[in-house]
């Protein structure tokens, strides 16, 4: 079990509400922001634990051990990578069902999840992302370069 204090919330946002489930992120990212739209429609209650000033830490590895969030823990389950998540808080509030009623709409949205995680992400936040922050597209030419490769890629 983690031993982190938390804030709690409802999916709504504003309402405190005790709840067995937490979800520890940063407010920035946009994984995190997808469990927090699916915990929102659902009305879900839950705890949010703002991890950003401990990313890295001996206690962020326990829970997560490629470093990275979100990170749900319900009771003393503890689960990472947002598909599996996103899955899990889908049978835990199956209603309102969040997911196609027909084989091929569910296999449609797995085709789109799995494309997001290993083609559109990694493109267009780290490459894209990250390198116009680390140099402004002005300074350095190898930066504008990988920016324009990833736009391309990511087509
Ligand atoms: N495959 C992971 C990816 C999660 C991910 O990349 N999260 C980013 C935030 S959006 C992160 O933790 N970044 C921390 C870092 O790169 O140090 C998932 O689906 O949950």
């Amino acid at each position: 079990m983690c031993s982190f204090p938390r804030e709690s919330r409802t999916g709504g946002g504003m309402e405190q509400t005790m709840s067995d489930v937490t979800l520890f992120g940063f407010p920035h990212s946009s994984f995190v922001h997808i469990v927090q739209l699916v915990l929102t429609h659902k009305e879900a209650p839950y705890t949010f634990y703002d991890l950003e000033p401990d990313m890295g830490s001996p206690k962020h590895l326990a829970l997560h051990p490629f470093d990275r969030v979100p990170i749900l823990q319900h009771g003393d389950f503890v689960l990472y990578e947002t598909s599996a998540i996103v899955a899990y808080l889908e049978e835990l509030f199956p209603t309102p069902s969040l997911q196609p009623d027909t084989p091929q709409g569910r296999a449609r949205m797995h085709q789109w999840i799995s494309a997001v995680n290993s083609y559109y992400y990694p493109y267009m936040i780290y490459h894209v992302g990250h390198e116009r922050k680390s140099s402004g597209c002005r300074s350095w030419k190898g930066s504008c370069r990988t920016i324009r490769d990833s736009c391309s890629a990511a087509r």
